[in-house]
């Protein structure tokens, strides 16, 4: 019987933003994610007689051009490992559009696993990241549970991600904020090429990348929530301001945006524990601990109106269900 491949999504907490080769999607520097275990995605691929794909998302099939990605990437997996099946993919996504989260981490990483699964590929879970990258960077880690790097490398067979600490004693909760669920304006795949080619600050990215890894992997090691929460805010502000200093600039933030950051410095001056984090989008995800999470969560729900938060914890790597 065909398995159904289940990938959860992740949260970068060191930021990956620009692409060295576009084709292959080989970052400039590694990244550090923590996988989720509220939102996933499910997948399952059947092999059909014909010579196009037909996928079909939360059961409604897709038109040419909303599927196209997704064909050109079973391409990719066609070419890379010599097949010509065609198939019938059906996805759904247990990632809520509401949450704040976007999709294509989980996505790709569950189609990766469910073609390994249906062609028999018997990939080990380094190849299965190279494959889940060709569709989307972030799906390279989403193949993995917990803290997760993936390291640059420099060609399609040295950039993978790996485990650092697959179910880290932590407690480490992410309180994610809610608060707006349009598409964003401009896409993460432009937004990186904008700031790789104009900001004059993208060279210093490499190198702050490169020590706030260490020093993250040493605060993982060390058991250091507030010191994890530290790093990931910095790096967090420190990949915006390369959306601010690029030639147009542009930014991914909402007045509400700013208004969610001022509370939590205020809450952390308060004594609680709270970080934030933003990806290429309005939300704000909270680096919160199991002790913060709930005075975290009623103080901004009381202060802001028309938000709502969503809790997530530490989740697992591929599951074949
Ligand atoms: C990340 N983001 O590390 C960064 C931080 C958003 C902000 O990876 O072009 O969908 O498909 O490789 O993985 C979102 O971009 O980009 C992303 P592509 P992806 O999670």
């Amino acid at each position: 019987m065909t398995k159904i491949a289940r990938a959860y999504t992740n949260i970068a907490l060191i930021k990956y933003w620009g692409k060295k080769d576009k084709t292959y999607k080989i970052p400039y520097t590694d990244s550090l994610s923590l996988t989720l275990d509220r939102f996933y995605t499910d997948t399952k691929s059947e092999v059909i007689n014909s010579d196009k794909d037909v996928v079909f998302l939360n059961n409604q099939e897709l038109d040419d051009s909303k599927s196209l990605r997704i064909r050109n990437y079973l391409d990719t997996v066609r070419k890379m490992y010599s097949f010509d099946e065609h198939f019938q993919i059906n996805s759904t996504n247990h990632v809520p559009t509401s949450a704040g989260f976007a999709s294509s981490a989980s996505g790709f990483a569950a189609l990766a696993a469910s073609i390994n699964s249906t062609m028999n590929l018997d990939l080990s879970k380094k190849s299965l990241s190279i494959l889940a990258r060709n569709g989307s960077g972030s799906a390279s880690r989403s193949i993995f549970g917990g803290f997760v790097q993936w390291h640059a490398g420099t060609n399609n067979d040295t950039s993978f991600a790996e485990p650092i600490d697959e179910s880290p004693d932590i407690g480490i909760v992410l309180l994610s904020v809610v608060i707006s669920k349009a598409e964003k304006s401009i896409s993460s795949t432009t937004g990186m090429e904008s700031s790789v080619k104009t900001s004059p600050f993208y060279s210093n990215w490499s190198t702050l990348v490169a020590s706030e890894l260490v020093e993250f992997k040493q605060a993982i090691a060390n058991k250091d929530l507030q010191k994890i929460g530290e790093i990931s805010e910095h790096n967090a502000m420190s990949m915006h301001a390369l959306t601010l200093s690029a030639n147009p600039p542009y930014t991914y933030f909402a007045p509400e945006t700013i208004q969610i950051l001022n509370i939590i410095k205020k809450l952390r001056n308060n004594g609680i524990l709270a970080y934030a984090t933003i990806d290429a989008g309005p939300n704000v995800k909270i680096i919160c601990s199991k002790e913060s999470v709930q005075k975290v969560k009623d103080f901004i729900e009381a202060n802001i109106t028309g938000i709502s938060t969503v809790e997530a914890h530490i989740g697992r790597g591929i599951e074949y269900i």
